[in-house]
């Protein structure tokens, strides 16, 4: 089968940004990638097994090709919302659970693609085995921009990233993209914890998407630089001049018709788990459940001044009080004192 096929019946599927690379070992980052776990840099959400991210065929034995998409979740919203206490959400969680969104487009583009060809494959999105920035990068999707994230020249970072290890041999483009960020440290100079410790060096420990992720104990040094943030964190690409003026995204699936892009603070304290999963199930951020979600929505409150919302903090619901624990009693603390 041609890759132009290929790329007709992605575009057709609504597939905007689509690259193909070859089965290869990940030589390029294998040094960095093991200095990293050895630093015990490596986060409780990346696959342990070094040899198995590096290798293509560890987790396909038969493959002969990566095909790996992009998909834009860029898109404009009008925050104008009548909650009064807001956590902040990132745009990568908006809208519809991306892992779905994309295993979606990934399987129609696959059944299309059989009416042509029979082949076997294997399609994963950020919970696959191997390097998904690694992947985009060398099937010419986007080069590392300092802030570690994969930019697309025309549709610039808000993209995320699948795959598709096929058996199918389709030529494949050796384009490796070359970093546009010039002499731009925007991404450094503005993020809040330092996490950025150099170009494309992240301490994801200290990254707050980390931080609004893990169950471990967040020390105050860092849970005093959240803000406000509830899920994730956009700062880095924010302030990006790459993802100005290009294309937006059209993928309705990613626009914050439910959630308003925000957190309604006082509701989420007061929610059982059932209205939790009505209204916040679907999206990206619940996937580590309500609790974390409503530790980091105490850590918002602390960070906006706690005393006014003491009533909050007092009545909310004080199950899985060891993941809560150490936050409202500091709170409680610090307010006798
Ligand atoms: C674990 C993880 C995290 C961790 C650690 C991130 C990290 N940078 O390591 C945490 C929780 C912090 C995180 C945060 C985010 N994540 Co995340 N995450 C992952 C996951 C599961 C694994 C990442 C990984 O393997 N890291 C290991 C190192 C080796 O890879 P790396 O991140 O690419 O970093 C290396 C490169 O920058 C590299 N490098 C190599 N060559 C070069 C060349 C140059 C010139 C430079 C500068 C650097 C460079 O050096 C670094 C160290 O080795 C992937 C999905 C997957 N399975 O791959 C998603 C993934 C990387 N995350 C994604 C997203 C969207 C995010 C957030 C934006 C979410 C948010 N809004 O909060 C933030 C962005 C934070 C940031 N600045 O990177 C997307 C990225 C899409 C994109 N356009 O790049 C991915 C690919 C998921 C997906 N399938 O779409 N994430
Ligand atoms: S996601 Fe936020 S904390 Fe993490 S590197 Fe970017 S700006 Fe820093
Ligand atoms: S903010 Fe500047 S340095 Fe950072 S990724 Fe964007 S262009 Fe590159």
């Amino acid at each position: 089968m041609h890759k132009d096929k290929v790329v007709e019946i992605a575009n057709d599927i609504g597939i905007e940004i689509i690259g193909f690379t070859h089965p290869g070992p990940f030589e390029r980052i294998e040094e960095q990638l093991k200095k990293r776990s050895e630093a015990q840099r490596s986060t409780e959400f990346e696959e342990d097994d070094l040899d198995l991210r590096l290798d293509p065929r560890k987790t396909m034995k038969g493959c002969k090709s990566i095909i790996v998409i992009g998909i834009s979740y860029n898109l404009e919203y009008n925050h104008k919302t009548k909650v009064d206490i807001k956590g902040s959400l990132s745009k990568s969680s908006w809208g519809s659970d991306y892992h779905f969104v994309l295993k979606d487009k990934m399987e129609s583009l696959v059944t299309e693609m059989k009416k042509n060809f029979d082949f076997d494959y294997k399609l994963f999105v950020d919970t696959g085995p191997l390097i998904d920035r690694e992947l985009a990068y060398r099937a010419g999707i986007g080069y590392y921009g300092k802030n570690c994230s994969i930019i697309n020249p025309d549709y610039g970072s808000f993209i995320f990233i699948g795959y598709i290890l096929t058996d199918l041999e389709l030529e494949i483009d050796y384009y490796q993209m070359e970093s546009q960020c010039g002499d731009c440290t925007l991404c450094l100079d503005a993020c809040p914890t330092g996490a950025l410790e150099a170009p494309g060096i992240l301490n994801p420990k200290i990254c707050i998407s980390y931080l609004t992720q893990t169950k471990e104990l967040i020390p105050e040094e860092l849970s005093s630089r959240m803000g406000i943030k509830v899920y994730g964190c956009d700062t880095c690409q924010s302030v990006c001049p790459k993802n100005k003026d290009i294309h937006l995204s059209s993928h309705q699936e990613f626009s914050p018709s439910k959630t308003e892009g925000v957190i309604d603070i006082k509701e989420l304290a007061h929610m059982s788990k059932k209205e939790f999963k009505e209204k916040y199930g679907d999206m990206t951020g619940s996937w580590r459940g309500k609790t974390v979600l409503l530790r980091n929505a105490v850590i918002a409150l602390e960070n906006i001044g706690a005393r006014n919302y003491i009533d909050i903090i007092e009545t909310i619901d004080k199950k899985n009080v060891e993941l809560l624990e150490p936050y409202t009693s500091r709170i409680l603390k610090n307010m006798v004192e």
